[in-house]
């Protein structure tokens, strides 16, 4: 009998289907892992996962070394990466073996990210039958292409819970991203809780842009995500918008404008109005508050300081703004992250500059790569995924025109700009901005289907991505959406399964 084709995104590596039976899981099976913190976060998730698929309670073992196969799902960490997360990882760092016969699961990797992965994979690979869940005969083989996976998420124009951006976790986990990038602040809202000043949250946090809800992040709340987050082997990178976008900041501290006297709350979609002043006494001691501040709630070792569309800035003033932000987080301790227009300024190597507009002429971004700097690709009209699917669409936007499945899935970041040299590519990172998403239902129906056609980009190599092929083995995933509770869109082009 042919074995049924495996529904897996991104596509690994290599899959062999092997000889042996399927593993079907009994009511003695358990999760088995090694002792460490990590490992044993690791598999209580692995045991809660299989609980849910299985719908009967799944145990968890660990042992100093896990052993054979007898009956169990073995996650063993062969060391070298133990505790390992974050985007300067190497791609090694997160692969993985899985190995499924009648005789149980094992899945291999160096240190807990690698078995994050294979765990989602095994999510993948689960077949629920008559009265049995079971995993086909396999051996998987895998690595991502790309070290950065990410999705930016915008909670300032409207503002997403902690139990939302959990949801939003776990999304990215199932397809293998690894980087949470949280647009904390804009023009409409501050969303971050800063000890050196409340003001900001405590007066620009209720506030959002129209339709969207206020609220803000505590740090400890902040800390719990990034914690959770984590145990996915996934890292929270946080955005502080400057110099432009800081309406919110101007509202909230007057000594940010030039009068001395606050802004009006900003609940429109305009862009470009707000700005720093450079000279302004009370405007350096802010940007070293707020960034020594976020840089301490900051595990994770980049920091992005925004950059985008200052538009009432000369460049000078602007470049002032950046090396002011830039330096404050290298005191820190940290790298810096920030969108394209930051190469306007001198530029550290090393420091990730994060493509999104389209409608630029990129190279100066090909000259900044040449000296050193990193680009991460946010192509507004591949990846921004508040983009419409199609015209009339009833949620986003659409300056970037639209994004299909078929945009976010066919390009190839390592070649989108001539003459950029590949290894300056970091990475691949999906956004949504919320001028027009407001609540998790919108969000998911933005991101699904098209936030997994992101995912394969920046993990599978090139020459293995086929969109038809693709949309075949996504096929399959729009019911496990629906099982778990998110709402998404029914693309055209893909034979979803009637449900
Ligand atoms: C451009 S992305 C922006 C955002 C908007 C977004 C809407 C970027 C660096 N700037 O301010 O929210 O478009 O798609």
């Amino acid at each position: 009998m042919p074995a049924a084709p495996l529904a897996l995104v991104p596509l690994p590596r290599q899959v062999e289907r092997t000889e042996g039976e399927s593993f079907v899981l009994a009511a003695s099976t358990a999760v088995v892992t090694g002792g460490s913190p990590a490992e044993i976060a690791l598999g209580v998730l692995a045991a809660e996962m299989l609980t849910q698929v299985v719908g009967g309670p799944v145990g968890l073992r660990h042992e100093e070394v896990p052993g054979d196969l007898a009956g169990d799902v073995v996650l063993r960490a062969t060391g070298g990466a133990a505790g390992q997360v974050g985007p300067d990882r190497m791609p090694q760092d997160e692969a993985y073996t899985l190995v499924a016969d009648e005789r149980g699961v094992l899945v291999e990797a160096a240190g807990t990210d690698g078995l994050a992965r294979g765990l989602s994979t095994l999510q993948q690979l689960l077949v629920t039958g008559p009265g049995q869940v079971s995993v086909p005969a396999v051996r998987i083989t895998d690595r991502p292409v790309h070290g950065w996976r990410g999705l930016s998420m915008d909670v300032a124009r409207s503002f997403f819970s902690p139990s939302e951006l959990r949801r939003v976790i776990e999304l990215m986990a199932d397809y293998k991203l690894n980087v949470l990038h949280l647009h904390l602040t804009d023009d409409q809202g501050w969303r971050i809780e800063v000890p050196s000043r409340p003001e900001l949250t405590e007066r620009s946090s209720q506030c959002a842009g129209d339709g969207g809800r206020g609220g803000f992040l505590t740090g400890e709340e902040y800390r719990a995500l990034v914690d959770f987050a984590a145990a996915r082997g996934i890292r929270v990178i946080p955005e502080l918008d400057m110099p432009g976008h800081v309406n919110a900041a101007q509202h909230a501290v007057p000594e940010l404008n030039v009068d001395g006297r606050p802004t009006e709350v900003y609940t429109g979609m305009e862009v470009g109005f707000s700005r720093l002043t450079a000279d302004l006494p009370a405007t350096e001691p802010f940007v070293r508050d707020v960034i020594g501040d976020l840089a301490d709630l900051t595990v994770g070792e980049y920091l992005h300081i925004g950059g985008d569309e200052a538009l009432r800035m000369a460049k000078d003033e602007y470049v002032r703004c950046v090396e002011m932000a830039a330096r404050a987080a290298r005191e820190q301790g940290k790298k810096v992250v920030g969108w394209q227009e930051i190469v306007a300024a001198p530029l550290e190597p090393g420091t990730v500059v994060q493509y999104w507009d389209t409608r630029q002429d990129p190279a100066p971004l090909v000259s900044a790569a040449r000296q050193g700097v990193r680009l991460l690709m946010s192509p507004a009209d591949r990846t921004y995924l508040d983009m419409h699917y199609y015209q009339g669409f009833p949620l986003g936007q659409d300056w970037a025109g639209l994004v299909t499945l078929r945009d976010s899935y066919d390009w190839e970041p390592t070649t989108l700009m001539a003459g950029l040299p590949p290894e300056a590519v970091i990475g691949v990172e999906a956004a949504v901005f919320t001028e027009k998403i407001h609540t998790l239902d919108q969000l998911t129906r933005m991101l699904l289907p098209r936030l997994a056609a992101v995912a394969e980009v920046a993990w599978t190599p090139v020459e293995q991505r086929d969109l038809v092929d693709f949309t075949t083995r996504l096929a399959a995933h729009g019911p496990a959406w629906t099982a778990a509770g998110h709402t998404w869109e029914p693309v055209p082009g893909v034979a979803w399964p009637a449900s």
